[in-house]
């Protein structure tokens, strides 16, 4: 009999993960973790089961662009994949834009939006891209008090009815670049029907949306980012003729194969200022915050199905005369992953609480700039460890991670995306650096991790509480003796950053175990903290020479 290896298996993805349980119960009242959970519980059926084996079939299918009909009319229709379409009725129905909005467990709402997010993203190949946006959209409306688009788009974002739901876009990256936006190229010009967008559009993602958010400079005003204005457009008329929009081509993508993401050239597109006609940029962050906060939990989510499965499988393939799950050195392995997407996790959740009582005006001002501070951190932290846990998870699968037809090297091509899109780890590092020079923002940084850290009583957490309290002073005193206008304090940024949301996994982690301790629901999440105060927290690094990097880069 030849040997045959048996692939990794899913089961109910809620069930099987006592972190997301643990911390549901510790951060939802009884009455909220009562009325959530049924459904969470069902979408984790529907995640490791039916909709996993459609992802497998799904696999070789990918959007398609059909840029003119039989008659020579163009038409840009944009075909999507049926997992797609599946993911689009299932997002509708279960409310994963709509949650927050609805608000119907006021703060919580969000922490429950984004439950349901982290079961579903890891088996809807990244629809959480249109879905992300559309809730900065809708988020982004709602801050900026446009009652008449709010009244018009709002309905629409959040709908529950998937014949009526929108997505909407987020037309920012340009030729120039995606991070330095306020180069933006794309030119509105008042008509006498009202204003008009020209220009190009260099990066769109998930294009069938039937709106976006997108920036442009009305001719005569300045340079830069405050000369830019944001924009309101629906890319469709009611008899589905494209708004001056044509779609040049789909973007051939290392991952998120099923997002189809575009070029386009405005040509006229009929739009409406959403608020003024400046200030583009600062307008449009409530729609970058929202993204990144979902960047983020995605990035949780996916580090938690890399897991799923390599420790699944761990248990079923032997070598070497035993499983691999029985072997100490695959056991470390995975160990030191596992304490990875646990501080992920907890990161990800924090920022989700706060979002929900910032909306929910439950919070204070400590709230909101912590807020402020931890999204950049948290993205840039979580889109590092998804892609160097995915990379790990292929590689305890040995060459079957390599291979196509087994789904598994999606999951690294896909993590691939969390550090660029959305802001480059270095653009988010000094995003971060930006929002820690406010006023109190430093100190609502210490204290949350002060409180963590003090809960953390047990002996065994004392190391870990130390390691945490050490690199965070060092990043305390790092950000105090630097000036800007150093180069090794700017070369600096984005270790600082990274000690930062390091840090601060850990300090949660640290709080998280104690509380499990005190509920009797074991040592795991003490050995996660544990672990993980091990693996390169405190990456500031004052003697690191800027001329180093320079010889290092052969600049002169
Ligand atoms: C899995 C789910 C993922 C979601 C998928 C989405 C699909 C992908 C779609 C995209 O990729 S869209 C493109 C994403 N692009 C970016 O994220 C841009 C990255 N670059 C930056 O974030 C730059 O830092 C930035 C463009 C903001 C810098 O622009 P500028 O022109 O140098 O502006 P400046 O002067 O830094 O900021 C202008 C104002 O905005 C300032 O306020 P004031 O006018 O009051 O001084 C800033 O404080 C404010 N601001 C900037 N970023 C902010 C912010 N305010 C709050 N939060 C922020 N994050």
């Amino acid at each position: 009999m030849s040997f045959l290896q048996e692939p990794p298996r899913l089961g109910n993805t809620y069930d099987a993960d006592p972190l997301l349980r643990e911390y549901l119960a510790r951060a939802l009242p009884p009455s909220a973790l009562f009325a959530v959970e049924p459904e969470l519980r069902y979408l984790g059926e529907l995640s490791g089961g039916r909709l996993f084996r459609m992802q497998l079939e799904d696999r070789l299918n990918e959007p398609r662009l059909t840029q003119w009909d039989p008659w020579g009319r163009r038409s840009d229709a944009i075909e999507l994949t049926p997992l797609w379409r599946e993911a689009a009725r299932l997002a509708a129905e279960h409310g994963l834009v709509a949650v927050p909005y609805e608000g119907k467990n006021g703060e919580f709402s969000r922490l429950h939006q984004m439950a349901m997010v982290y079961l579903l993203e890891p088996s809807m190949d990244v629809y959480s891209c249109p879905l992300a946006m559309t809730d900065g959209a809708a988020r982004t409306l709602v801050d900026l008090g446009n009652g008449e688009l709010v009244r018009r788009a709002l309905p629409r974002l959040t709908s529950r009815d998937p014949a009526r739901a929108w997505t909407s876009g987020q037309w920012m990256t340009e030729r120039v670049g995606g991070s330095d936006v306020s180069r933006t190229e794309t030119v509105a010009r008042l008509s006498p029907d009202g204003w008009r967008l020209y220009g190009t559009k260099w990066f769109t993602s998930a294009t069938t949306a039937e709106m976006a958010l997108t920036l442009a400079r009305p001719e005569g005003n300045p340079v830069g980012s405050k000369g830019l204005a944001l924009f309101y457009l629906e890319t469709r008329d009611a008899e589905g003729r494209a708004n001056g929009i044509a779609v040049n081509r789909l973007k051939d993508k290392l991952g998120t194969r099923k997002v189809p993401t575009a070029e386009l050239t405005l040509d006229g597109a009929r739009a409406d200022p959403v608020a003024g006609l400046a200030d583009g940029v600062r307008n449009i962050a409530s729609l970058l915050n929202m993204t990144r906060l979902w960047n983020t939990v995605v990035a949780a989510s996916g580090m938690r199905r890399a897991l799923h499965l390599a420790l699944d499988y761990s248990r079923r393939r032997t070598a070497f005369g035993e499983r691999l799950a029985e072997k100490p050195l695959h056991r470390d392995t995975l160990a030191s992953l596992e304490a990875e997407a646990e501080g992920a996790f907890l990161l990800a959740f924090r920022v989700a609480e706060l979002q929900g009582r910032v909306e929910a005006g439950r919070e204070g001002e400590r709230d909101r700039l912590l807020l402020r501070v931890l999204t950049p951190l948290a993205k840039l932290t979580t889109g590092k460890q998804a892609v160097a846990v995915a990379s790990e998870a292929l590689e305890a699968f040995g060459g079957a991670g390599y291979v196509e037809d087994t789904g598994l090297p999606r999951l690294l091509r896909d993590a691939q995306v969390l550090p660029i899109w959305e802001g480059t780890t270095n653009v988010l590092s000094l995003d971060a650096l930006r929002a820690l020079s406010t006023p109190g923002a430093v100190e609502a940084l210490s204290e949350e991790t002060e409180r963590a850290l003090g809960a953390a009583r047990d002996p065994s957490l004392r190391g870990p509480a130390e390691a945490a309290s050490r690199a965070l002073a060092n990043a305390r005193g790092w950000l105090a003796s630097a000036r800007d206008a150093e180069e090794a304090f700017a070369a600096g940024t984005r270790r600082l950053a990274l000690t930062l949301g390091r840090a601060l996994e850990l300090s949660l982690l640290c709080g998280h175990a104690q509380w499990c301790l005190d509920q009797g629901k074991g040592r795991r999440a003490a050995a996660a903290a544990r672990r993980f105060s091990r693996q390169a927290v405190d990456l500031v690094d004052p003697g690191l020479d800027p001329a180093d990097a320079r010889l290092l880069c052969d600049v002169p």
